[in-house]
């Protein structure tokens, strides 16, 4: 029973894998990076997004993934560019994305333009991090309410990632948490990890942020 169980998933791992790896390699094809956004739920994802397409526009799109609801997208949308909601709950409300899906999504996307895509994964620290999207850049932003032991406790979404963006830093004069920290812990699960400070609330940061996209 549990060795057909394990052989089961087994294979949806490796489907899930097959697709990644071909979405990844088209996408290089066309110049056009993709990067995949992991953190728990409300480290600042979508404000993130929505500055950052106040600054690429219509070069960029984002495919978001929640459980319930089309919010986040209506608020990337409302900076005009192309954004396209995945809802996993009319499904059985999976807590990550899987590369069929975004492939799908991004059937749906007029690529014509696009330079960069965005995945904004569904805000979890776990299953996501399991779950190849085809990402050239896996993502994972950690905001500075969460604690310094974060990278400790959830690791697999850290060394999966090959950024992580600190998030809100804005709300450091007020919290009991100290950033260095933060960064040590990031190093001793990830030693290659890139990382940014940035604020969504007061765009300090975001020049880093967008060198590294650009
Ligand atoms: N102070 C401060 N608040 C922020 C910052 N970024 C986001 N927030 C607030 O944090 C809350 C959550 O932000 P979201 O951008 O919705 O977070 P998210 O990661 O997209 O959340 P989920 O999609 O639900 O996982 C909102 O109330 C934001 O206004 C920041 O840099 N500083
Ligand atoms: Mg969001």
């Amino acid at each position: 029973m549990n060795k057909k169980e394990v052989k089961v998933m087994q294979n949806i791992l490796n489907v899930n894998d097959k697709i990644a790896e071909e979405l990844r390699t088209e996408l290089k094809e066309q110049n056009i990076q993709f990067i995949n956004l992991m953190s728990s739920p409300g480290s600042g994802k979508t404000t993130i997004m929505e500055r950052t397409a106040h600054e690429f526009g219509e070069k960029m799109c984002v495919i978001e993934g929640d459980i319930q609801t089309t919010l986040d997208a209506e608020r990337v949308a409302k900076a005009g560019i192309q954004t396209y909601q995945i809802n996993t709950g009319p499904f059985g409300g999976d807590c990550h994305l899987e590369s069929s899906w975004i492939k799908s999504a991004m059937e749906e996307i007029d690529m014509t333009d696009i330079d960069l895509v965005f995945v904004e994964n569904i805000g979890n620290l776990v299953c996501p991090a399991e779950f190849d999207v085809g990402a050239h850049i896996n993502t994972v932003v950690l905001s500075v309410t969460e604690g310094e032991d974060k990278p400790l406790k959830y690791p697999l979404a850290f060394q999966n990632s090959q950024l992580c963006i600190i998030s809100k830093i804005d709300l450091l004069p007020y919290l009991d948490i100290n950033i260095e920290d933060i960064r040590a812990n990031i190093k001793k699960v990830n030693p290659k990890m890139k990382v940014i400070e940035l604020s969504a609330k007061t765009g300090e940061g975001f020049k880093d942020w967008f060198a590294f996209l650009r």
